[in-house]
């Protein structure tokens, strides 16, 4: 694994088996698909944000050609939750889906973060001690895969928060639902703020209902969070399954899960390097357009 590039790097969120979504968002990002393979332009590299599997049609050609250009140098990823999940259950010999076994030797090689000279990638939090705590360990490790699922475990804590990310519980009185009208018990904070004092409608990366103004959570709930300056390079996540209106950009985080399973839309974001993080370097895909 190379610590830094010189390349410019087109970064690619959640694709979960919407295999027709990442193939036009890759022409989109000026690639284009030819026999002998993916045909791009010179200095450039993809950064995949993890969580190519489950919910879409296709997450055996989406593995297919992720891995086909991590292992031609032309890309790097990190693992999702879902991936992780994966590992945790073969590991642990429950049954996994007969046609993704294959995948699991090179799943198990990929990182759990990544820090470059010039950005950060990760599926959905970069919490700083979780990350420093995580520094060395494998997914090729048995022995961590098991200890990620010991509750007593810091790993099981770290792992958690930086693929699943960092959640509060909802007062059950305040009946929030998320944007499919399901009642969420737990609200994924705006991890990289500081939300001491700010209502729950705040505090939220996927916006819930109804808004709560006049509410929030107490500092002692708040205390796990580590906040992300502005000082700090920029970060890439994926895993919130942001709808349309809300910001793909916050600060120095940029979360590229627009939700393509049921928006039908992929995000992407070209990344030039030591640039001031911009939404004209966003671009979205829809498989039909
Ligand atoms: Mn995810």
């Amino acid at each position: 694994m190379f610590k830094s590039f010189q390349k410019e790097i087109d970064l690619i969120g959640d694709i979960h088996g919407h295999y027709d979504e990442l193939r036009r968002l890759l022409e989109k990002m000026c690639y284009s698909f030819q026999q002998n393979g993916l045909n791009h332009l010179e200095n450039r590299k993809i950064g995949f944000l993890g969580d190519f599997i489950n919910r879409g049609p296709y997450s055996v050609k989406v593995l297919s050609l992720v891995k086909s250009l991590c292992e031609s140098g032309d890309a790097v990823a990190v693992l999702g939750n879902h991936e992780f999940r994966l590992i945790q259950n073969s590991v642990t010999g429950k049954k996994i889906p007969p046609e993704l076994e294959p995948f699991l030797p090179w799943l198990r090689t990929l990182p759990l973060f990544l820090d470059f000279e010039t950005l950060r990638m990760v599926h959905a939090a970069w919490h700083f001690s979780s990350i420093e705590l995580l520094l060395g360990k494998s997914a090729e490790e048995d022995s961590f895969i098991v200890e990620t699922l010991d509750k007593k475990s810091p790993y099981k804590q770290a792992v958690s928060r930086i693929l699943s990310g960092i959640k509060i519980r909802i007062p059950e009185e305040l009946n929030l639902i998320d944007r499919f009208g399901i009642r969420r018990p737990k609200g994924r904070l705006k991890w990289w703020k500081d939300l001491r004092g700010k209502p729950y409608n705040e505090c939220f990366i996927s916006p819930m209902t109804p808004e709560i103004c006049d509410r929030g959570p107490s500092d002692q709930e708040l205390s796990e969070l580590e906040l992300y300056p502005k000082t700090e390079k920029p970060v890439f996540i994926g895993h919130y399954c942001l709808p349309p209106h809300i910001s793909k950009i916050s600060g120095q985080v940029i979360c590229l899960d627009g939700c393509v399973t049921s928006d039908k839309t992929l995000w992407g974001y070209h990344y030039k390097g030591a640039q001031k993080i911009c939404p004209s370097y966003l671009i979205e895909a829809r498989a039909t357009e």
